[in-house]
This record gives C-alpha cells, structure tokens and sequence, in this order.
C-alpha cells in the first residue's frame, strides 16, 4: 500500500507533538504514513527534535519523515494537509491585525497547495480563526476544489458529546445525530434538537435550563476554561479531534450518525454561499454531505445566524484586507 502523504504545518507547536504521534501510530487507519512538517525557519530546530523522537519511537507504519521551511516542499503530491500551525494574537494586535497576520500565513499556503498538492488532496484547518483561514486557503487554490477544504468544528463536537454522555451516564459511544453549527468560537451552537442518546431524543432526557444556562456555554467556553486550568491552550484534545476528522473525511461516518464539520456553504440552512460554517455532515469515500432537511426552531435559527452573521464580518474583514 502506498504511503498517505501527510502534511502537518506548525509541526513544532503544542498541537503538532500530540497530533503526529496519532498519525504515526495508526490515528487513520493501517495505511503506512509519510510526514511532511512544516514550520517556520526559526522553529526547524524544534522540528528536528521532533522528528528524532518520531523516528525513535520505531512506529511500524511511519514510512518516512521530512521536514521543511517552504510549504511548497511540504505539500508536494500530499494527500492530506493538517494547517495546524498560525500567528496566535498577541497583547499588541487588534482583529484586524490577527486576521492580517494569518492571512499572509494561509494566502502563502494557499497558493503553495495550488501548485504542489496531490491530486487527492484534502485541506484541513485546525490553526485560528480556523474558518476564515480555510476561506482564504480555499480562494488562494482556485484549482482545487472548493470541497477539498474544511476547518475542524470536531473539537467542539466531542466536547459537546463529551458533556451529554456526563450529564446522561451514556458513554460517547451511545449518542449520536449531535451538530454543532457556524464558527469555531464563543458564537458556536451546539444543537441538541436531534441528538440521541441510547436512541431517545436528548432533550427528553435533560431540561431545558440545563441546555440553555450551562451545557451551551461550557462547550463554547471550554477553550478558555482549558486555558485557565492548565496554563495553556488545549493541545492533545484538540490534535484528538484532528485525528477524528480527517478519519471520518477519508473514510465516512457510521450509517445513521453525522459529524460535525465547518465546510464550504451552499447556502444549506440559509447560510451565506462560500462561507466556511460548520454543519451536520456525512462522509464517506474522501466525499461530504450536508444532512439536509432537519428542522430548525427558532431558538437554533437564532444561535446558528448569530454566528454566521460573525463568520460573514470576518469574511469582509479578509476582503477588505484584500487576501481573498
Ligand atoms: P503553538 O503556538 O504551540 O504552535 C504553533 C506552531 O505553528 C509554532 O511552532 C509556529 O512556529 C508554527 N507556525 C507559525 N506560522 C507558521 C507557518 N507559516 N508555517 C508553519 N508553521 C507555522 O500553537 P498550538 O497550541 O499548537 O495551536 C495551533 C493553532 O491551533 C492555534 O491557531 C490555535 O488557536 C488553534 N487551535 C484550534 C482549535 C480548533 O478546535 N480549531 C483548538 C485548539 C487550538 O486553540
């Protein structure tokens, strides 16, 4: 079998010390790996680090490891991209400099996953603001499809699966059909309306208030609630639920279930064409589906334009900026 070419940008960071560990050790699957690690040139030293103790660990599918400063190196004939690596905001910087700053960033690997990517290729965007970076990725490789582009909502998934499977006693492994809608960020909705859990509706099983004053907000604020607790923002979660991702993109969803994964709008569920907002979606063969026709009342309809109405400031903000 062929070796799957995995790019990982910002291999160097916290989330890429977790995450290329699950990839080598069979995270996707029992196809042999290759590891391509991006990082900064200030970085590589780090990043040779890394590879020795990837190397050390003598993982049986780890077919080879390279590592570069030009994404162009990185992403040649790759299968599989992992944009982990961004400019996280700084004390100085407004959101106009944040998004500035990144856009350089994903307009650079755009452009360089135009030119070198594999045929194949898959785009995922894990490195914030994660949607809008997959949006400038995407218009910066107008040669590659449009669906070969996601940003990860998965963390935020299983954070939400994590919290119901707590409340309910069911494992994770029991509840299905959960969404979360719109942007990685405190503007996310985690719909409940058509979850399961042991095949019974979830909202017969918790009330109302429980959703609404404490299930909704501890999903969403979880990532500072991490921060706060460890010091530092979530690492092995995070590389987790990239490793979830990109194996249900590759190779499908259960029958019955769907995840939740931010992908390019064709105006489903009223949200803007082109915008990059998360959606309940099934996969299977590398393919995604919108899961169509669900009914949305109107305390959903509410969160889910709150935050789409966010996703679209930001795209203007990137147009405006001239990256897309
Ligand atoms: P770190 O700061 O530990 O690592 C980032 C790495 O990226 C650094 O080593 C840096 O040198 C590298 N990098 C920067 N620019 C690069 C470029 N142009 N090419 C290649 N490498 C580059 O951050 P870490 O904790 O690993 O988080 C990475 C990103 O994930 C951040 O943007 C973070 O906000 C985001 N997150 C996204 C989550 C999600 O669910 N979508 C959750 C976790 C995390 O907050």
């Amino acid at each position: 079998m062929s070796p799957l070419r995995i790019a990982v940008t910002g291999a160097a960071g916290q989330i890429g010390y977790s995450l290329l560990f699950r990839l080598a050790s069979g995270g996707l699957g029992d196809r042999p790996v290759e590891l391509r690690l991006l990082e900064v040139p200030s970085t590589l030293p780090k990043a040779e680090g890394v590879a020795m103790e990837l190397l050390d660990s003598a993982f049986p599918l780890l077919s080879g490891i390279e590592i570069a400063d030009d994404p162009r190196r990185a992403f040649d004939g790759a299968d599989l991209a992992l944009l982990v690596g961004a400019r996280p905001r700084t004390a100085d910087m407004n959101r106009g400099d944040l998004l500035s700053a990144n856009g350089a960033i994903f307009t650079e690997q755009g452009r360089a996953l135009n030119e070198a990517a594999g045929a194949d290729i898959r785009v995922l965007v894990t490195g914030n603001p994660a949607n809008t970076n997959a949006l400038v990725a995407r218009v910066n490789a107008p040669d590659i499809p449009a669906e070969r582009f996601s940003a990860l909502t998965r963390l935020d998934h299983n954070r939400a699966l994590a919290q119901l499977a707590l409340k309910t006693g069911a494992p994770v492994t029991e509840i299905d059909r959960l969404t979360v809608w719109g942007n990685h960020s405190a503007t996310q909705y985690a719909d409940l309306t058509h979850a399961r859990v042991r095949g019974q509706d979830a909202l017969d099983l918790v009330d109302r208030a429980w959703v609404v004053d404490d299930f909704l907000p501890t999903v969403a604020h979880r990532g500072t609630a991490v921060i706060q607790a460890r010091g530092a923002s979530s690492a092995a979660s995070a590389a987790s639920a990239t490793v979830d991702a990109a194996r249900d993109w590759l190779g499908g969803t259960p029958a019955g279930d769907w995840t939740s994964m931010a992908v390019v709008s064709d105006g489903s569920y009223g949200v803007a064409e082109g915008l990059v907002s998360s959606f309940p979606v099934t996969t299977s063969n590398g393919r995604w589906r919108i899961v169509e026709g669900l009914d949305i009342d109107p305390f959903s309809r509410e969160r889910i334009d709150a935050s789409v109405a966010e996703l679209a400031v930001e795209r203007d903000a990137v147009r405006q900026l001239g990256l897309i």
